[in-house]
């Protein structure tokens, strides 16, 4: 059978799952977006991944029109059609259908899509070997402009970050704010090592607010390892003992290389990889659960 994909509370085959033209996440960027990710029959992190959806949607004055409760049944439902155990889970919400000018007030209704599907998962060389990763020239959009708090549909600031990685030949670009401090990737946060503390930039410079960013923090809480957020620069890049990115497509993929300089031994260092095994025994562990039976008291 075909994937099934939820668009507003009905379900379509993927060859029929379509918007319109007139929507406005189409001809403006005008809505939100999730990534989320299922292990094992079970949600990662579902209600915080639908909290920041929420809290974008407020941000921007978008009713999303389904309680969060509906929409985490929603997107259960979605993986169960599918009969999805692993899974990657687009969320989508946009302003909707309006007319052909910017006012929001003609788009009476927002639109909701769920698309689950099976995860492209990154070769497992990567997490072996790690990642080269540039400084790309195209400096992070001003939090002040188009807040990157926001997990909004106008990615072309982190696509054109994407594009110059992929002309260096690199996977990824970590990307500058106007002053020079380093913000994140195109679609993961970043975090580096030196002398045993771990830091990573405070969302003040304008990031997304990783989960996975929140995760390993509290991963390293009980690891006894301290982190700290703050302003950095491609300086303590240069000087880190190691360094690894986060994302719910990533999980945590060690980076060994900043345009042509190596990153402390020039090979995975140890504290990612103890973070990263303690983040696989997590996902592998804790959830909400797909197919739950119910039960008989
Ligand atoms: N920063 C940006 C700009 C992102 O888009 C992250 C950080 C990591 O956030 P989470 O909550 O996933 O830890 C993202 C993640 C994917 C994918 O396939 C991820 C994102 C966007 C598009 C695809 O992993 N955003």
């Amino acid at each position: 059978m075909s994937l099934q994909v939820y668009i507003d509370g009905e379900y379509y085959p993927k060859e029929e799952a379509k918007v319109s033209v007139f929507d406005h996440g189409l001809l403006y960027g005008d809505g939100i977006f999730e990534g989320i990710r299922a292990y094992n029959g079970r949600v990662f992190r579902l209600d915080e991944h639908l909290e920041r959806l929420y809290l974008s949607a407020k941000s921007i004055l978008i009713n999303i029109g389904l309680s969060l409760e509906e929409m985490r049944e929603a997107v259960l439902e979605t993986l169960r059609r599918n009969n999805l155990k692993d899974a990657y889970i687009r969320l989508v919400v946009t302003r909707g259908k309006g007319d052909l000018g910017l006012d929001p007030r003609k788009c009476p209704k927002s639109a909701v899509i769920i698309i689950a599907d099976e995860i492209k998962l990154y070769p497992k060389e990567t997490y072996e070997n790690g990642l080269k990763l540039i400084i790309a020239s195209t400096r992070k959009n001003s939090p002040d402009a188009l807040s990157p708090r926001i997990k909004s549909l106008n990615y072309l600031n982190n696509i054109l970050g994407k594009l110059e990685a992929i002309n260096a030949g690199c996977a990824e670009a970590v990307m500058l704010d106007r002053h020079g401090y380093l913000t994140e990737c195109t679609s993961e946060n970043i975090f580096l090592v030196r002398n045993g503390m771990l830091y990573t930039p405070t969302a003040t410079v304008g990031i997304l607010e990783g989960i996975t960013r929140s995760v390993v923090m509290e991963l390293c809480e009980k690891m006894g390892l301290p982190v700290q957020m703050s302003f950095l620069t491609a300086h303590d890049l240069y000087v880190a003992d190691e360094c690894f990115v986060t994302g719910t497509g990533a999980e945590l993929i060690p980076v060994v290389d900043l345009c042509g300089r190596p990153i402390g031994s020039g090979s995975p260092g140890p504290i990612t990889k103890k973070l990263l095994e303690a983040f696989r025994n997590l996902t592998q562990s804790e959830g909400t659960e797909i197919y739950k039976v119910a039960s008989h008291n």
